[in-house]
């Protein structure tokens, strides 16, 4: 008898966030469990990695964009066909948060990431004095920013590894795969509030 193998399903994960947040050392940590020496990021990285949801196999490609100024023009071009996004933030650097969360606002006002569900990432949680996920969710007024979409906040550390795996399983118990019941629904749903508030412009 033969052997039969299913296809994955494949989900793309953006992961994004200000220049320094960890997005390139939380990527290594997840990929090779490993705290690897970055630099910061010209262009993009990219690793799959692969995991059961439901039973099925899933094979989830994460794409970390560098988070420079210069760079974060590019970021809409890594939006399509995008299942979650995952936005890293340095919760020690308390004097960069306004403009971590204005990157995030604009960022979800994106078409093509509407109803997408948002794990933020409180990380660098080992530094003393850090902002604890509660206090990154109400700078980030996340209830109202993110009323139209999922969202979860995940204090970790990358380079220590702490809160990792755990946001790793979040984005994949988030992620919405075609063949899910009910994702059709849901994405006419999306469709038809977006008509609607089209129409009311
Ligand atoms: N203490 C601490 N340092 C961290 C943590 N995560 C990342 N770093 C450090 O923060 C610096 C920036 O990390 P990167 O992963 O390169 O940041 P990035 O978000 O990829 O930055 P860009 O590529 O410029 O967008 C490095 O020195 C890391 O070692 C963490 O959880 N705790
Ligand atoms: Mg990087």
């Amino acid at each position: 008898m033969g052997l039969r193998g299913s296809k994955p399903q494949e989900a793309r994960v953006l992961l994004l966030g200000l220049d320094n947040a960890g997005k390139s050392t939380l990527l290594y940590k997840l990929k090779h469990n490993a705290r690897v020496g970055t630099v910061p990021t010209i262009g993009f990285n990219v690793e799959m990695l692969e995991t059961k949801k439901n039973k099925q196999n899933v094979a989830v490609t994460l794409w970390d964009v560098g988070g420079q100024g210069r760079m974060r023009e590019y970021w809409t071009s890594f939006h399509e066909d995008t299942a979650a996004v995952v936005f890293v933030v340095d919760s020690s650097d308390k004097k960069r948060v306004n403009e971590a969360r204005r990157e995030l606002e604009q960022t979800l006002r994106s078409d093509q990431l509407r109803g997408r569900p948002l794990i933020l990432l409180a990380n660098k949680q080992d530094v003393n004095g850090a902002l604890t996920a509660t206090e990154l969710k109400d700078k980030f007024n996340l209830n109202k920013i993110c009323s139209d979409r999922d969202w979860f906040v995940q204090p970790c550390s990358a380079s220590t590894g702490v809160g990792v795996e755990e946001a790793f399983r979040q984005v994949v118990h988030m992620i919405k795969l075609p063949s899910d019941s009910g994702a059709m629904k849901d994405n006419i749903k999306e469709t038809m509030q977006y008509l609607r508030e089209s129409s009311r412009r």
